[in-house]
């Protein structure tokens, strides 16, 4: 790409988020935020960083619930209820799921559900669920996150709110709400399909949205999880060392992608692609911050609230239960890192270099691979294209998203002849838009 096409890129996205700015700031008030939000561990870290905030700059307005990925709706409900008791904020409003669906001829009902990827979404909110995959059903995963490791009844204070089957609000009458009602920022921190599919059902009310910030992706990222030493002994076994993603169920098969673009790649493009502007923070900048064994040390001795503890025991329990011996060096601080960089932004009146107290930023342009090459060959992998007469949204034949599409974290597609796999380019990934964050210094516990 020349440098005169890059620069007219990142004029371009300056521009629209300038405009957007400019025809809301009102000085003084708030500053209205929505966040989406997959309920891991690190989420609620970031929840707890967003509510210690003054309430006087910034205003979080509605949390909704990506079910798709490392929680279930349930769980993930009345873990984020019972965090808002806590914290004394049970005005804010909650969204999860839904109980429509998408029809085949591409029609988007109503509250249309977010158990599923976009692409599997058919007339029911039941069906398969290819890209969860790659998250642990047990240990290590959702048994483990859809309590908290057991936290959140042993230790929360419970408030009145509880899950509501049927009666819960939806994920997407809480966005249509407050986004309807005034200009808000959207930080999104698990999979898009919330977000996207509110995007392709409501684009009239895209000009409120000023800005959203996102965790995700790798654009540049070398994984160092898995390095074996350099005077390594011999059973040292190299795993997802310099890997671009951070599958590390499936990052022999799949060494590029992430875990929220994985979890609904066309979700992820609808939102990199909707022409809001984005910032996005993925694993090149998260990478940098491991929770280190002096930051450790320096949190348990610094829990002066109760929230403190909670967040505290929370990440013992982590490291505790971490799948190797390696946690201070593999857990990131990937959510909480990404609200801090947004807010910090926000704070200092989104300039348009990005400056913020923690990372560098830069624009790029980016997008997000969502199938693989043939694009034209129909291989029963591709529910937006195989078996329909017209493919789902009036999608293209033979393009970007019509290709093979990886049906599950070990796609035999995938595979080479010594049985070990490599996508040649993930489901998911290749990168990235708008700015980029090479990260130096954190921010103390608050
Ligand atoms: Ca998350």
């Amino acid at each position: 790409m020349s440098i005169q096409r890059y620069l007219h890129i990142c004029i371009g996205i300056v521009m629209m988020g300038t405009m957007g700015a400019d025809m809301y700031c009102v000085k003084g008030q708030p500053q209205r935020i929505l966040l989406d939000t997959d309920v891991d561990t690190d989420d609620l870290f970031a929840l707890l960083y967003l509510l210690k905030l003054n309430r006087s700059e910034f205003d979080l307005q509605a949390i909704t619930i990506n079910t798709n990925a490392w929680t279930d709706a349930g769980h993930a409900v009345n873990q984020v209820y019972d965090v808002l008791y806590m914290m004394g904020r049970d005005d804010i409003a909650v969204g999860v799921g839904g109980e429509g669906a998408i029809l085949e001829d591409g029609t988007i009902i109503q509250n249309v559900g977010g158990y599923l990827p976009i692409i599997e979404q058919g007339n029911g909110t039941a069906g398969y669920c290819r890209y969860r995959q790659a998250i642990p059903v047990g240990p290590g995963g959702r048994l483990d996150i859809d309590t908290n490791y057991g936290f959140r009844k042993s230790f929360l204070p419970q408030g009145r709110r509880k899950y509501s089957p049927l009666r819960q609000p939806t994920a997407q009458q809480v966005m249509i709400d407050k986004i309807s009602a005034g200009p808000i920022t959207v930080l999104i921190i698990g999979a898009h399909t919330n977000f996207a599919i509110f995007l392709m059902n409501n684009p009239h009310l895209k000009k409120n949205i000023e800005h959203i910030y996102v965790m995700g992706g790798g654009v540049r990222s070398k994984n160092p999880t898995g390095c074996c030493p350099r005077k390594a002994i011999s059973a040292c076994q190299t795993r997802q060392c310099g890997n671009r993603g951070n599958l590390f169920t499936a990052y022999t098969y799949n060494p590029y992608a992430e875990f929220n673009m994985f979890g609904d790649p066309f979700a992820a493009y609808q939102v990199i692609h909707s022409g809001i502007p984005v910032t996005l923070i993925p694993l090149d900048a998260t990478n940098t911050i491991p929770i280190t064994r002096e930051f450790f040390d320096a949190f348990e001795k610094n829990q002066h609230t109760y929230d403190a503890q909670y967040c505290f025991m929370s990440l013992k329990m982590a490291r505790d239960t971490w799948f190797d011996d390696q946690f201070y060096t593999s857990y990131f601080m990937w959510d909480s890192f990404t609200i801090g960089i947004a807010t910090s932004i926000m704070r200092n009146g989104k300039p348009q270099n990005g400056e913020n107290e923690f990372a560098e930023m830069e624009y790029m342009n980016i997008t997000v691979i969502t199938s693989n090459k043939p694009y034209q060959i129909s291989d029963g992998s591709n529910p937006f294209f195989d078996g329909l007469k017209v493919p789902k949204f009036n999608l293209k034949r033979n393009g970007v998203h019509s290709g093979h599409v990886q049906t599950g974290i070990r796609d035999p597609f995938c595979l080479v002849k010594n049985g070990k796999g490599r996508c040649k380019v993930s489901t998911c990934l290749l990168f990235v838009a708008n700015e980029k964050y090479v990260f130096s210094s954190f921010a103390s516990p608050r």
